[in-house]
């Protein structure tokens, strides 16, 4: 049987965007059909029109008008994302929303809300779970190699020039736990489970930002487990793992350790064995951002299969509202010197 066609509009037309246009061309074969794209600058949004060869627009309302369009893919600045979210919800279009869902609390819980009551399909695209590497740790893990899982180290640690393609973050008041503690914590949501309470610290180190750019964080899972989650734009080394995620995952019958270049080291009962967990080039990713832009395509190709099945992605907005949450923990902890229970404080 043939998969359910499912026609997208992309808005936003930026750096990171260009991973999401070419995600969605790249899933034709199984049933996206990128229809039109949208973005206020109107060359960024004539140069994808013209790259992707579909119509473009620099205004949402007008796309929508132009319809029809099954879901919007809504890549723009945070800021932004609750009036645009709530204008395609309104009309019934399923919405995919890129990370941070929102820069507050109440922003990410009103999308939410609006598409449930609307009954509309809504996902966050939190794309670092959906990572070929973090894929391969899942099922490691769900093998049963190492036992349950019951202390993790998870780290985002680089130095790589993030500034250059996204110079807004020199002027972030919350800066790398918002940008990208978020992925970080929803990795170790996704392989260790709810948190119970997180503790954190931060740290500017770079006189040039206005945020923390680093961020040492303590959580305790509901399972019982431990782990630390590190990030931090600040790690001066050879060898940068830029943008891929370090980790070290123990359990009661062995250990997953992962290294820069996707090497992943499993230990069972004993016996160890090396894998490369990578993935090869695509025609539009390259070195070094290749594993977050082949992140974006497995985020997308499951949001494509979810909503062709009529079903909740795994980062629908209500869960990833669990991850938001352990962002703003994350900064109350800091601001108050305790750990803090995600929610808890609302
Ligand atoms: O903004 C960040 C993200 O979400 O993934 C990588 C990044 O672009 C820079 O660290």
């Amino acid at each position: 049987m043939t998969a359910r066609t499912i026609r997208i509009g992309v808005i936003g037309c930026g750096f990171y965007a260009q991973n999401h246009l070419n995600a969605w061309r790249d899933l034709a074969a199984d049933g996206a059909v990128l229809a039109a794209v949208c973005d206020l600058d109107p060359a960024k949004a004539r140069s994808a029109g013209e790259m992707f060869g579909v119509s473009w627009h620099t205004d949402v309302q007008t796309m929508l008008d132009a319809g029809p369009l099954d879901a919007v893919d809504i890549v723009t600045r945070q800021d932004t994302h609750r009036a645009i979210a709530e204008a395609a919800i309104a009309r019934g279009v399923s919405t995919i929303v890129q990370k941070p869902f929102a820069p507050t609390w109440e922003d990410a819980t009103a999308i939410v809300e609006a598409a449930d009551k609307a009954g509309v399909w809504l996902a966050v695209h939190e794309n670092f779970r959906y990572q070929a590497p973090l894929r391969a740790v899942r099922k490691a893990i769900d093998s049963g190699a190492i036992g349950e899982p019951n202390w993790a180290r998870i780290a985002f640690r680089t130095g790589f020039d993030v500034y250059r393609t996204q110079p807004y973050f020199y002027d972030e008041e919350r800066f790398v736990i918002a940008d990208v503690g978020v992925h970080v914590l929803d990795v170790a949501r996704f392989l260790l489970g709810d948190v119970a309470r997180i503790s954190c610290e931060t740290q500017r180190r770079n006189p040039r930002v206005k945020g923390e750019d680093t961020a040492t964080m303590m959580l305790r899972h509901e399972s019982g487990a431990v782990s630390l989650v590190e990030c931090t734009y600040e790690s001066r080394r050879a060898d940068d793992p830029f943008p891929e995620t370090m980790l070290e995952i123990e359990g009661g019958r062995g250990s997953i350790v992962v290294s820069r270049g996707c090497r992943m080291k499993l230990t069972s009962e004993g016996e160890a064995s090396e894998t490369d967990i990578g993935t090869p080039l695509l025609p539009w990713t390259s070195h070094p951002w290749h594993v977050s832009q082949e992140g974006a395509l497995g985020a997308c190709r499951h949001f494509l299969d979810c909503l062709q099945r009529g079903v909740p992605a795994e980062t629908r907005g209500a869960d990833n509202l669990k991850t938001y949450a352990l962002v703003d923990a994350a900064y109350r902890a800091a601001a108050e010197h305790r750990s803090v229970a995600p929610e808890s404080w609302r």
